[in-house]
């Protein structure tokens, strides 16, 4: 019936049909009210940049405007528009990574209110790359110039940023051949904004231009800011095994759900939750215990480096709150929907945000700074424990639903579970046995069947024996359906099967979060490197079959601007510009090596890739 065609997950099922039953609406509800979505947004041909407008540039040539009132035709108004969702993307990203190199710098200065160094291998790795001495000194001398030459990043005048070196020695004098190879991360985001105001540039070609030059240093520079630093924090990511989806809530504790994005204060709450003082507080108040739980990707952060079981995807927050179970939903930055605070109110849910950044209606706001992190995390965890004596035990749905994952394959890990050298993965790689790798991230988003397109992709393409990475909400889809364990091997095709029950890994393998796409960059560069050609020649192939934000949009951009063909699986407003559209799709590859399709279909966009992988293996002759 109707609740079976919004999702494939069978907990979504149960409490979509709970929220009918009690009159709730959902993400779902407000899509179908907002049906027919504008066409003209859906074409990108509406300009509201200046006050002239709002424009919109008719689809049919002999009917209506086909300039804005300052002339810009179609072709500028979408690419300004396409921009602008990079710059909105890329900034977002980017200011994660900020935030991750102001607590450093804090931890460094012993300024910091419970943050530590927790590793020191992956510190002197990147003071190696940044060429900081490391010999005789401390490890917060250390990481006080690391967070100095990493905050930098961000406002430097010219380039180049220092990650985009781990890039092959083609793809660089290739960008910089172009004059995309980015100067601040600051400074391509600003030059986004300055370049869309009325009257400054008036060229789609050139205005993409920078949004890929954007893009590329949201990828190898905030994005990769905010992995690294994360693991030099946190640690960096190891296998370690799970469980996903709404049944990770427990009745008989106290749920915390840590949703949003960044470790910097999950990390907190969990110690918090973790301290004997607030388990016992949580006893003395008839629970159990305290069961924090993930939520988007901070639940990929806190799952990957600590084992927390995750919640559910973008789409599955409000259904979190239905279940009547959770006694905190504690949000720091992105992907939050404002709806959370009206649902919170039918339930005893504390909806507490936690960012200066972020406010929400119906939320109550908790100011968190990383000085005072621990207390202030405590004083959280603590308003969660009280709030568990107000829950309603006939409130309360649970949906018996969660399967076991095995998650945390940062690089590293790859590197180890390979017995410490990529070149096992090299010659599965030539002998065919691993026919490519696939990066398949992002969101979710309620135009397409929840999870379907996810699952569906990467099913079709393991089973042709491609390699899946996966971070975002497309990595928690798979862990649900159980992709993410050593023995979904058997749903591969025979000789990625061989490769995985080899090496005891499951066919998808789980890299975090979407900062952490920053580490199949990584990974590819490196696959690149050793070959001795350019990541456009490897075949490998991205996806985001159900992407939404405009975070989604920077990544693309430069997972294609790293010369890696990408399939959508919705369609970007783009189409109103049949220029941009091909410019996009095919002109592309002369730029950057790579271009996008759009594909709505899963099976159909897997095989897009596949095909795709199939033409660079035979020119690499293997
Ligand atoms: O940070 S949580 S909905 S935007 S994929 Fe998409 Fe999911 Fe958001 Fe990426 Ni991650």
């Amino acid at each position: 019936d109707k609740i079976l065609e919004k999702s494939i997950d069978p907990a979504v099922h149960q409490m979509l049909d709970r929220a009918d039953q009690l009159g709730m609406e959902t993400v779902w509800d407000r899509y179908e009210k907002m049906l027919p979505e504008c066409g003209f947004g859906e074409l990108g041909v509406c300009c509201r940049n200046c006050n002239m407008g709002p424009c919109r540039i008719s689809p049919f040539e002999d009917e209506g405007p086909q300039r804005g009132i300052c002339g810009a035709t179609a072709d500028i108004i979408v690419a300004r528009n396409l921009i602008r969702m990079i710059a909105g993307g890329a900034a977002a990203h980017s200011d994660h990574g900020r935030d991750l190199a102001h607590t450093l710098l804090l931890t460094a200065e012993g300024k910091s209110g419970g943050y530590e160094i927790r590793d020191e291998t992956k510190l002197a790795a990147l003071a190696e790359e940044y060429g900081i001495p490391t010999a005789d000194r401390s490890k917060e001398e250390i990481a006080l110039d690391l967070a100095r030459a990493v905050y930098a990043e961000f406002g430097k005048q010219e380039g180049p940023l220092q990650f985009t070196r781990r890039a092959p020695q083609q793809r660089v004098d290739q960008w910089h051949k172009m004059g995309i190879d980015p100067r601040g991360i600051d400074r391509e985001i600003v030059e986004i904004m300055h370049r869309t105001h009325i009257g400054v540039d008036n060229d789609a070609v050139n205005l993409i231009l920078q949004g890929l030059k954007a893009s590329i240093a949201d990828g190898w520079g905030g994005s990769m800011v905010a992995t690294e630093i994360s693991d030099v924090l946190f640690g960096t990511p190891e296998p370690v095994r799970s469980e996903a989806n709404l049944g990770v809530l427990k009745a008989d504790h106290v749920n915390i759900v840590a949703h949003g994005h960044e470790p910097v204060l999950s990390e907190m709450i969990l110690a918090a939750a973790g301290d004997p003082a607030l388990v016992a507080r949580a006893e003395a108040a008839g629970a159990k215990g305290i069961n924090v739980v993930g939520m988007c990707c901070t639940g990929n952060e806190i799952i990957m480096r600590h084992g927390i079981p995750m919640a559910g995807n973008f789409m599955q927050q409000e259904l979190a709150i239905i279940t009547g179970a959770v006694d905190a939903m504690i949000v720091d930055v992105q992907c939050i929907m404002p709806a959370l605070g009206d649902l919170c109110e039918c339930f005893h849910t504390r909806f507490i945000s936690t960012s200066p950044k972020a406010k929400f209606p119906g939320a109550v706001h908790k100011q968190f700074n990383e000085e005072d992190a621990l207390s202030i995390a405590r004083e959280i965890v603590g308003s969660a424990l009280d709030n568990y004596a107000n829950r309603v035990p006939e409130k309360v749905f649970i949906p018996d639903e969660k399967t076991a994952c095995m998650v945390g394959f940062s690089a590293e890990a790859i590197i180890k579970a390979l017995g410490g050298t990529l070149d096992p993965l090299l010659d599965a790689i030539k002998s065919g046995a691993i026919r490519g790798i696939a990066g398949v991230v992002g969101c979710n988003n309620p135009k397409i069947r929840h999870d379907e397109g996810h699952v569906g992709l990467v099913r079709e393409l393991i089973k042709n024996d491609v390699l899946v990475v996966t971070t975002g909400c497309n990595a928690i889809a798979c862990a649900k359906v159980g992709l993410m364990l050593p023995e979904a091997a058997e749903d591969a095709g025979s000789g990625l099967k061989g490769v995985c029950q080899a090496l005891g890994v499951p066919p998808v393998l789980h890299m975090g979060s979407c900062v952490d796409i920053s580490r199949i960059l990584t990974v590819c560069a490196a696959v690149a490197n050793a070959l001795g050609v350019d990541i456009s020649d490897l075949p490998v192939a991205g996806a985001a079959p159900e992407w939404m934000s405009e975070k989604a949009v920077s990544i693309g951009a430069y997972v294609v601007s790293s010369g890696i063909f990408t399939v959508l699986g919705t369609v970007p407003p783009v189409l109103g510009s049949p220029m941009v559209t091909e410019v996009l799709t095919q002109a592309a590859n002369d730029v950057v090596g790579a271009a996008f399709a759009v594909e709505t279909d899963p099976v159909k966009g897997a095989g897009l890739m596949i095909a795709h992988m199939d033409e660079k293996r035979k020119a690499l002759g293997i």
